[in-house]
């Protein structure tokens, strides 16, 4: 069951998506609203919103024709880095000026027991589905990182997972480490989307296929695949790293990290696409577009 925002005669519309694709209508403003409503009833959200849906007609609109926003008005955006291999060697390899095989700092981290995480974005920041991604003005090294994204509770509870893109400067993190907030954060540097699969809609975490693609004038240029099969560490891990003596808000979405790198030669540009697949949570499209021109 997947839960999408939609805009609808200027009101946003909280949807439910079945595995059939029938969407139904549920009665809250938000996903946060749904998952206090099933928690006030002792239920869990996947139930709350089969019980809404059953005595309902499902609405005569089609998913791929509806204006769909960020599945959740995500508050803050965080970020955990180096928690696949693939990262790890292409932090490696910008960090040293290009060297294969290089060893450095980011292979502490990859085994270190504390991971490392990192703020992301804001939900001023963050843009949806078909949202436009912006390119910053002083890097020449731009690249999307496709993630699997969790949305969690205050208290550190996954209740759903949907897509991320962590859009990053690999030519400013390469420079120095310390301007890593600089090469991860900056207006529309991070998409969400098209949906959250609720959490108990999922029996393996670690099964879900990623994959990514990236289109100039119209010709696919990038293509990637990884799986979370991959991840060096455990979801609950990573939150509960974040939650730690931490103020989290309910609807905060954190990304798990890359296991897709475009070859080292490729950098973003003005009017590609870039597509991000995870199984069973949907594609998340967003053109890019040239730094100050949105
Ligand atoms: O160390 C920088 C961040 C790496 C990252 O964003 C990732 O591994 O996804
Ligand atoms: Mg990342």
């Amino acid at each position: 069951m997947l839960i999408i925002r939609y805009i609808r005669e200027g009101k946003v519309v909280l949807a439910a998506v079945s595995p059939e694709g029938k969407i139904y209508s549920l009665p809250y403003d938000g996903f946060m609203e749904l998952v206090d409503a099933a928690k006030q009833e002792g239920i869990k959200p996947l139930a709350k919103v089969m019980k809404l849906i059953t005595n309902i007609q499902p609405l005569h609109v089609k998913l791929d024709e509806l204006e769909l926003l960020t599945p959740v008005d995500a508050p803050e955006v965080w970020a955990a880095g180096v928690t696949y291999e693939r990262s790890r060697d292409a932090r490696n390899y910008e960090a040293t000026g290009g060297k294969l095989n290089a060893i450095t700092f980011y292979d502490k981290v990859y085994d270190a027991e504390r991971p490392e995480l990192f703020m992301k974005s804001t939900s001023a920041r963050t843009v949806g589905p078909g949202g436009t991604l912006m390119l910053r003005s002083d890097s020449n090294w731009q690249i999307p990182e496709p993630e699997l994204g969790l949305v969690i509770t205050s208290d550190g509870e996954i209740v759903g997972y949907t897509i991320g893109n962590d859009m990053s400067c690999r030519d400013i993190e390469g420079e120095n480490p310390l301007y890593l907030p600089q090469a991860k954060m900056w207006r529309r540097s991070c998409s969400i989307g098209p949906s959250i699969l609720l959490k108990d809609a999922v029996n393996d975490p670690y099964a879900f296929a990623i994959e990514c693609r990236i289109f100039r004038d119209g010709v696919k240029v990038v293509e990637g695949s990884a799986s979370t099969r991959q991840l060096k560490r455990r979801l609950e891990e990573l939150v509960s790293f974040l939650i730690r003596d931490n103020h989290i808000i309910d609807g905060t979405v954190l990304l798990t990290g890359t296991c897709i790198v475009p070859p080292n030669e490729f950098s973003l540009a003005h009017g590609d696409l870039v597509e991000i697949k995870i199984n069973g949570i949907g594609t998340l499209r967003n053109p890019i577009a040239g730094a100050g021109l949105i």
